[in-house]
């Protein structure tokens, strides 16, 4: 990656293209994905243009993860994306920076839609919906030249996002494993909640994100405690039974999970039939600059900031099947088999 990157930057001195007066329609990309939908880049593709004042973006949401193209205004507090900037802005909206502009929450794949940049600035792209997902577009005045062209930006786009895919296909994945099977706990049984990784470059930051269950299905004994631990930079839930209707990160957890003296999040199931719903699990790293709001209470004990383990006992044989509330239409499931002491 830092190999193409400092190609890249060769031809940004050796493109210089001549000024031209027509407004300008340019492409980019919200997202990427693996082919089964497991491995989601999060990230604009690419994440850094220059263009003209008069010219316009279209960005293209490219994955089944959700994403939203919003530019906030200077000083702008981060809203959620259920709220909006607020609301959405219509397709084709203009942004200088007196206003915001927001796509709003995008779930189809090849939805379009195109922001039109009037005025010379550098303005930030960001996604609503995740917090490591950023980008830089420069709008200069009609007379400088800009470095690139669409096509340097569709390779480049091409290569961020198999640069992306890729890393989190491989190694981290085996190092997540190899990690927990060099586990030798017995107490709690512990799964991986995804794996990821944050990458910055100059335009912003990018993530990737594995939307699995890493040990998908396990078989335990009645009596034990499976331990769900957060290894991904993006958030996701465990849930049993009955889902939450439209599950967003404050929702709370269901009311029959506690807070162990660590912080952790635990609930005990005794029938297949039970419903449990963990909350939010993520990384600590979502509270850096204070944009996601600390998860809510459950007790005295819980602490202010991401909580990273759930744990769940289970008393009675049976199978319990669960889902990530937000990720399993990406096929983020798993299975708790108990089976009988004797
Ligand atoms: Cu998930």
């Amino acid at each position: 990656m830092r190999a193409k990157l400092a190609c890249f930057s060769f031809l940004f001195s050796a493109i210089a293209l001549p000024h031209s007066f027509a407004a300008e329609s340019w492409y980019a990309r919200a997202g990427a994905q693996s082919s089964d939908g497991g491995v989601q880049a999060i990230a604009f593709l690419p994440n850094e243009m220059w263009i003209h004042a008069g010219d316009s973006i279209t960005w293209t949401f490219a994955s089944d993860e959700p994403h939203s193209v919003t530019f906030l205004t200077t000083g702008q507090i981060r809203p959620s994306f259920t709220a909006g900037c607020p609301g959405i802005t219509a397709d084709e909206s203009p942004f200088d920076n007196s206003t915001c502009v927001n796509s709003g929450r995008v779930t189809t794949p090849g939805f379009t839609y195109t922001v039109k940049f009037p005025t010379a600035g550098n303005y930030r792209l960001l996604c609503l919906v995740h917090v490591n997902m950023t980008a830089l577009i420069h709008v200069l005045n009609a007379f400088e030249p800009i470095p690139h062209n669409q096509e340097f930006y569709d390779k480049q786009a091409f290569a961020e996002s198999h640069d992306l895919l890729s890393d989190a296909d491989g190694r981290d994945r085996e190092e997540v494993l190899e990690h927990h099977h060099g586990d030798a706990r017995d107490v709690h049984r512990a799964i991986a909640v995804g794996t990821g990784e944050i990458i910055s470059i100059p335009g912003g930051v990018q993530s990737v994100s594995v939307m699995r269950f890493m040990q998908p299905t396990i078989t335990i004994q009645e009596g034990d405690t499976v331990e769900w631990e957060a290894f991904d930079v993006s958030g996701h839930t465990i849930t049993f039974g009955q889902e939450p209707p439209n599950v967003t990160p404050s929702t709370p957890p269901s009311a029959n999970v506690f807070a162990d003296p660590d912080g952790a999040r635990h609930a005990i199931i005794n029938s297949e039939s039970d419903s449990v719903h963990s909350g939010f699990i993520a990384q600590a790293g979502h509270e850096r600059s204070g944009v996601v709001q600390a998860p809510p209470p459950i007790a005295q004990v819980q602490p202010p900031v991401g909580v990273t383990r759930f744990r769940v006992t289970f008393t009675h044989v049976g199978t319990y099947p669960y889902i990530c509330a937000f990720h399993d239409q990406l096929g983020m499931r798993g299975e708790v088999i108990v089976v009988s002491r004797r």
